[in-house]
């Protein structure tokens, strides 16, 4: 069906470009005319009104000690010169280049200028009291955020990037427009679901509805990582529209999940959705199955602890991956491992160090009320991936980092060198000290502030670097969206106080975007 599909599409194409540049371009608006008149249509249809849940710590968080204060203004500012350059420079564009001082995309977000560091950005500047900012990305997303384009997008992206920010900006600010286009977004995913066995696939044509995965993936499977990574904003969709469409989609997979053999107990990345076989037995807490299991835990705390099946598929992954995965160096530092074909690879990498905040997260509620233990394996967890940020030259730590003949933390491959302005190794930094009030996770947070300010600022913004252990890096020229989102947010709440969403009223998604908990 798929190549009959592309098939047609092609053949459209053809006769389409038989005709001259002016019929098409009035082609191209009377089609335009036509969508925009149906999401007109469709648009005067109202949602449901549905109580808002209890909105608890939306205040400044302002802290009372001057030198935290002013450490947490810098964070502000860096926002604001992360912000303004795109404005100016990338408006509208996906993403920037902060060097190039033009605007930037990669092919998550498919071929069509959809604003992604808008969306994703709203949340921070609403928490830091960068109203006009917000007021301007609010209205960019309302006059031009269109969703019915022939663009082909990453399902997972687009779901934590951009229906994750929209609807964490409509609870904290309660525009209804952020709503509404959330909804929106979420029908265009909807047809990638359409596949024989419910897991859906990587990629969805927004326009066409067709969906296909990535070329790369083992035997044609979709991504643990991804699939496994829709569930906090589909409940809330359901929760927002009173449609249960998007709730059954994602408790459909979970449920295949539960009734397959999981070998050594552990969830291979790679499952194929025609088949519903796994791929390659590849496991990892990093790349590819990283924030699935982080969304088995925050189903459990976002249904205010209700959902109990999820909360035991959690527990026992994280047994299977403490025994598994989970090594001391013989320098002492604790370090999480990947399991390929039956071999536990030395090597850990930078997404992987979010793991330490979730085992925090987790401690509390963990079986055999083991909560000591998994506070102290988050705070393990925080100290190595501190460590392969203290051993660079930049203080700022590598893509990957080696437990292997002699190397302890340290990235060996030229690949593996680059920082690209993660949040990770920050947002453990941020959990551990929400649960332990360690100075030390401020002095850590700090650290990595001002090695970024030091050595990704530039005059057009923030850049990643390629190889954080030269004295003299080069850059990388591109500002990711989740720098916004994510490294500043978390940044930001580290020098703020506890009131400031309070993680018994909020749940962040895992590009930092806060869900209120419905109790
Ligand atoms: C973010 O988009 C999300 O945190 C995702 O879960 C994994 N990686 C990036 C940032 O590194």
């Amino acid at each position: 069906k798929i190549r009959a599909d592309h098939e047609k599409a092609l053949e459209e194409a053809k006769e389409k470009l038989k005709k001259s540049r002016d019929e098409i371009q009035a082609e191209i608006q009377t089609e335009k005319n036509k969508v925009v008149q149906e999401l007109k249509k469709k648009d005067s249809k109202p949602l449901p009104p549905v109580p808002l849940p209890n909105l608890i710590g939306i205040n400044s968080g302002e802290p009372a000690d001057p030198d935290i204060r002013e450490k947490r203004n810098k964070i502000k500012e860096m926002m604001k010169h992360a912000w303004d350059n795109y404005r100016q420079y990338g408006w509208g564009h996906n993403e920037l280049k902060p060097i190039a001082r033009k605007g930037h995309s990669t092919n998550i977000f498919g071929n069509s200028q959809m604003g992604a560091t808008i969306v994703d950005a709203l949340d921070t500047l609403y928490i830091m009291g960068l109203h006009d900012e917000f007021r301007e990305g609010q209205e960019w997303i309302d006059k031009n955020l269109d969703f019915s384009v022939n663009s082909e997008v990453s399902v997972f992206e687009v779901n934590i990037r951009f229906i994750g920010g929209l609807l964490a900006a409509y609870y904290l600010s309660g525009q209804e427009v952020f709503k509404i286009k959330a909804v929106q977004l979420a029908g265009k995913l909807l047809p990638a679901f359409n596949t024989p066995t419910g897991i859906p696939w990587a990629m969805v044509n927004l326009k066409s509805g067709v969906g296909r995965n990535w070329g790369w993936a083992s035997a044609g499977s979709s991504i643990l990582a991804e699939f496994g990574t829709l569930h906090m904003e589909f409940v809330h969709l359901s929760y927002l529209t009173g449609d249960p469409v998007y709730y059954n989609k994602v408790m459909h997979i979970r449920k295949l999940l539960q009734k397959m053999d999981r070998p050594n107990g552990l969830y291979p990345n790679y499952l194929n959705p025609r088949t519903g076989r796994w791929g390659q037995h590849h496991t990892s807490v990093g790349g590819l199955g990283d924030s699935f299991y982080e969304y088995l835990l925050k189903a459990w705390l976002m249904s205010d602890k209700m959902d109990t099946e999820a909360r035991k598929m959690y527990d026992d992954a994280i047994e299977a991956i403490e025994k598994h995965l989970i090594r001391k160096s013989n320098g002492g530092l604790t370090f999480i491992g990947e399991w390929k074909n039956g071999h536990l690879e030395r090597k850990m990498g930078h997404l992987t160090c979010f793991a330490g905040g979730m085992f925090a997260l987790g401690a509390d509620g963990s079986r055999d009320d083991k909560a000591g233990h998994y506070l102290q394996l988050g705070a393990e967890i925080a100290h190595t991936c501190h460590e392969s940020y203290d051993r660079t030259t930049l203080k700022l730590g590598p893509e990957a980092f080696k437990f292997d003949g002699g190397v302890e933390a340290v990235a060996v491959r030229q690949n593996e060198k680059y920082y690209i302005l993660r949040p990770e190794v920050i947002e453990t930094y941020w959990y551990m000290w929400r649960f332990t009030h360690d100075p030390k996770y401020r002095q850590w947070g700090w650290e990595a502030t001002q090695a970024i300010d030091k050595y990704c600022r530039v005059s057009g913004g923030f850049s990643g670097v390629k190889d954080v252990y030269s004295s003299s890096p080069t850059y990388d020229d591109v500002q990711q969206s989740f720098f916004l989102a994510e490294t500043l947010k978390y940044l930001y709440l580290l020098f703020s106080n506890d009131d400031l969403l309070p993680l018994d009223n909020w749940v962040f998604n895992t590009e930092a975007h806060p869900l209120p908990v419905l109790h």
